[in-house]
């Protein structure tokens, strides 16, 4: 099917839905469902106890099959449970996923505090948060300060399918004693238990059935939000009969919006909020997942149902979350907030922050596929400069190389690639190049025959290299859950290996699901075998997270570890934002995919991958001009910004839709360019802190019941709220100014709006609707550069928004943008601006830190001051007392200031009388 993608027109395709399967094919669904509506139940053995150091331990048993399970019960730092079920004594061991933690997280001792037959409840220890445990049936609820705000179990769809030993391998006595005697033994065919087909395809199950599943019940919480990757609203919806959210990494190009179905990565991990506490539920599985929603409105009932007259009471909205997974064990972690920063810094904790990008890559990346030769690359690098258009970042998809053989290049095409890349770094400009998991076969490709020499492909169950079809035609695909793969692959990006590199390259990795276009639902066949013996099943989510980590690493060692590595990938999982950026695949030049964008990225947000993007103008199709301009609007205010279309498009430059076009696209992205310290100081706090950099808001307004379904804008940090336009012909927005004491001004007009109301905006296509909160500082370049290389000196401006009390703070980080000395040799700046009784003062916030920096802050602007000042004065500790000139518009109740050579590096106040 993917091959003849070339051949279709691209506007016209739609996703083929049955090439992917929906829950009605997928055997480990059917057999949860039919297995859980006989509601067989587990039973905690709490005299088998076991209260040690780390953890405490218990048996729990199935009352049908008597198979006993382990549960295992941890306290982590920083307010976290982690449980873990597993059987007691499987046949073989079962998948644990490796290399998502960042490290072991301490564990903190839980107290027993209760000791009755029927129960045991563990707490912390202030004992402010509890896990009650109650044995029959098996429930464990999660207690904070006597309010239950999660119970496990308490539907009874707690699942476990254990190792068995294969029909045809039993003896008859086997037969009688260990096959379990439920359902899973009926009915084989169409359950799916050792072979389950699909199309043509048939999956052959080594190891028998090995699914898991588990309910959680959220108490008084109706908001859900998390689990990427889908084209979905940001607000999790009820899942009904069969539509349930799956997690199975696929190549769905031009996918469906408004769908549940997988697409290219996997984030198992979901966030709950209500008013005064937000929740986080870490399922940390990596084998195909489904999750099923379902929430209950509050209802009204009468105390005592005899009783008509009885009182009313309130009983509060729940939603119940159900996993399933194809294989592995269940290990969840409970982050408990309360507020969302905490379950961010919580979950951060677990699987680690958001890289801290060069700054190159904050910039605008022109992409498509493909530019098709050296001199395209130098015609379209030149088009930027002509039509004063800034950009970081040219890319070359998968035409560059010989024959799809990546690590190579097109002699024809690109026969001196360091010529091109000594031309792009005259510029201060960047390469990335596109690096994909499928290797040709091709014994004379020599990376192909050092892999293969070595056994570092993943291997077909019939023994041999798995071989599927993708671009290069026959393929094998490394194992990256190999460490020695990884280590390998790294290696390959060292300048003397990988031929005709330069340091200024960086990568793409793409197709890393992985895509496989005649394998079932475009992906590899679910036996083949992966390191250690394991089976595809056990890891597919995965795959891709582990190509992205092999090749950041294969950058930054090339570099001796010095320069931060720059890798964007399409696939995958928890963790991924160690490792580069993301962006949201093959979307359509159509305004609902304009639209979607925004939740989608805002997902990925707050489930820790921070960088992320999706193509500006839509992969697939024909942006008309109006759709264009929109999307470069939208496109710059999003923090991977990159210009993208596929083959047989027409060329979309951003000069190519006419000057009055091309004037408008200029003016975005020099909005993203002027905008780049604030970035940069977000990007520093997403990586320290493990703040998301978009930020839905109910994140920055966790108290407003009005804000938890908000998706069509949005805040980044905390400073700017951003409401693209992404609908045609539009001449008024609706915006949602939240927060009862906030103040928003608009960023171009100055006009100001009192917080929690609605405001219409009226929009040209010039409009880009983006408001600073009052009582903030925004810190901007003053002049735009050809791309970020040439503003490192450039002057900066602080835009400082007062609040109703005349009061401001704001914050700059900065340092080379581009090595480790940050941390290393704490070579960095980081500022502190506050604005109070008029008087801007410059700061140190972090003393750590030294960066010798020349930029100087030129322009001041205040937005808010009321009544013209008489006099602006600069006091610096080092120099006199000097009065600016200024200039204050009565109108715009702004002042601004326009010649000062304020150094960003030292103390000073400005003061305002
Ligand atoms: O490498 C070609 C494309 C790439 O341009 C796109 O961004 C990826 O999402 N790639 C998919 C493979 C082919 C898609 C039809």
């Amino acid at each position: 099917m993917e091959a003849a993608k070339e051949e279709v027109s691209v506007e016209d395709e739609a996703v083929d839905e049955n090439v992917f399967k929906d829950c009605s094919k997928i055997a480990f669904y059917r057999r949860q469902k039919k297995q859980l509506s006989k509601k067989s139940t587990y039973r905690a053995l709490l005299d088998s106890v076991r209260i040690g150091k780390d953890s405490t331990n218990f048996q729990i048993i199935n009352e049908a099959t008597k198979i006993p399970l382990l549960a295992e019960v941890y306290g982590l730092k920083g307010n976290i449970f982690r449980i873990k079920i597993n059987e007691e004594a499987p046949l073989k061991p079962r998948y644990e996923v490796p290399d998502v933690l960042t490290s072991k997280p301490s564990t903190i001792r839980l107290f027993s505090c209760s000791g009755d037959a029927d129960s045991l409840v563990l707490a912390d220890e202030k004992g402010d948060l509890k896990l009650h445990i109650t044995a029959d049936p098996f429930k464990i609820d999660l207690v904070s300060k006597e309010d239950v705000v999660l119970s496990i179990n308490s539907m009874g769809q707690l699942y476990f399918e254990h190792l068995q030993i294969p029909p045809k391998q039993r003896t008859s006595k086997e037969n009688e004693d260990d096959a379990p005697t439920d359902t899973l033994q009926e009915n084989q065919d169409d359950m799916g238990l050792w072979e389950e087909k699909f199309r043509d395809f048939v999956d052959i199950k080594a190891n028998g059935p090995t699914s898991i599943g588990l309910d959680f019940s959220l108490h008084g919480f109706s908001h859900l939000y998390g689990i990427p990757q889908h084209a979905e609203s940001h607000q999790l919806k009820s899942t009904g009969d069969g539509d349930v959210y799956r997690l199975y990494n696929l190549d769905v190009y031009g996918y469906k919006i408004h769908n549940k179905m997988g697409i290219y990565g996997s984030v198992p991990y979901l966030l709950a909020h209500k008013l005064g506490r937000t929740l986080g539920i870490f399922w940390l599985n990596a084998s195909e997942t489904l999750v099923e929603i379902k929430t209950e409105p509050p209802v009204e009932n009468t105390l005592t149902q005899m009783d008509p007259l009885a009182p009313k009471q309130k009983v509060r909205c729940q939603t119940d979350v159900h996993w399933m997974s194809e294989s592995g064990i269940i290990d969840v972690f409970l982050l408990t907030g309360p507020t969302p920063s905490e379950v961010f810094k919580q979950y951060s904790y677990l699987t680690g922050t958001q890289a801290l990008p060069p700054l190159f890559s904050l910039g605008y990346h022109q992409c498509r596929w493909n530019y098709e030769d050296e001199q395209d690359v130098k015609a379209v690098d030149a088009g930027f400069d002509e039509h004063d258009i800034p950009y970081d970042v040219m890319w070359l998809d998968i035409e560059h190389t010989k024959g799809k053989r990546y690590f190579t290049w097109d002699k024809k095409r690109f026969p001196k690639p360091k010529r091109m890349q000594e031309l792009l770094r005259s510029k201060k400009r960047k390469l990335v190049v596109i690096s994909d998991p499928h290797i040709k076969v091709d014994p004379k490709y020599s990376l192909y025959a050092k892999a293969k020499e070595q056994g570092f492909f993943v291997r077909s169950p019939e023994g041999g290299d798995f071989e599927g079809v993708c671009w290069p035609g026959l393929s094998s695909y490394l194992d990256f859950t190999n460490p020695k793969v990884r280590e390998w692959y790294s290696g390959l990006f060292a300048f003397p290996v990988y031929q005709g590199s330069t340091d200024i390259l960086f990568i793409w990795n793409d197709m890393n699901e992985p895509s496989v276009f005649r394998g079932p639902e475009l992906t590899m066949q679910k036996n083949a075998i992966h390191h250690g013996n394991w089976e595809h099943r056990e890891l597919h989510n995965i795959y891709g997270f582990y190509q992205q980590m092999a090749t950041a690493e294969g950058l930054m060692q090339r570099s001796e570890g010095k320069e931060r590595p720059f890798v964007l990938t399409r696939s995958f999982f928890a963790g991924s934002q160690k490792y580069g950026a993301v962006w949201t695949g093959d979307n359509k030049s159509d305004w609902i995919y304009l639209k979607i964008s925004i939740p989608m990225l805002l997902t990925l947000s707050i489930t820790g991958i921070c960088f992320c993007g999706a193509d500006v103008g839509g992969f697939i199709g024909n942006p008309k001009a109006e759709l264009l301009v929109r999307w470069y609007q939208a496109g710059a205010y999003q923090p991977f910004f990159r210009g993208h279309a596929t083959m047989k498009t027409k060329r979309r430059e951003p000069w190519l839709f006419g000057e009055e076009h091309t004037q408008l696209i200029r003016e975005a992205i020099r909005e993203r360019y002027a905008l780049l310290p604030y970035w940069y100081t977000l990007f520093y706090h997403a990586h320290v802190t493990a703040e998301p950099i978009m930020r839905p808001l109910w994140v920055e307004f966790p108290n407003e019941l009005e804000t938890f379904s908000v998706e069509d804008e949005y805040l980044l940090g905390s400073a700017l709220l951003v409401h693209p336009v992404t609908e045609p012909k539009v001449t008024m927005v609706d915006v949602f100014l939240p927060g009862s004491d906030e103040v928003w001004y608009d960023c171009k007009t100055f006009a100001h709006w009192d917080g929690a109301c609605s405001v219409k905006i009226p929009v040209a296509l010039d409009t880009i609707p983006v408001f600073q909160r009052g009582g903030s500082v925004v810190p901007l370049k003053t002049t735009i550069g050809k791309s970020t290389g040439w503003m490192a000196e450039a002057p900066y401006a602080l835009r400082v928004a007062l609040n109703s009390k005349g009061s401001a703070v704001g914050e700059l980080y900065l340092d080379d943008g581009h090595s480790f000395q940050y941390s290393h040799q704490k070579q960095f700046v980081h500022r502190k601006f506050s604005f109070c009784s008029g008087v801007l003062i410059n700061s140190c916030a972090d003393k750590r830190g030294h960066y010798p920096s020349k930029c100087v802050v030129e322009q001041i602007l205040i937005l808010g001051v009321r009544k013209q000042p008489s006099t602006v004065t600069t006091h610096s500790t080092d120099g006199e007392d000097q009065p600016v000139a200024f200039t204050y518009s009565a109108q715009t109740s702004t002042l601004s200031v326009k010649t000062l050579s304020l150094s960003i590096n030292t103390n000073w106040e400005v003061h305002i009388r």
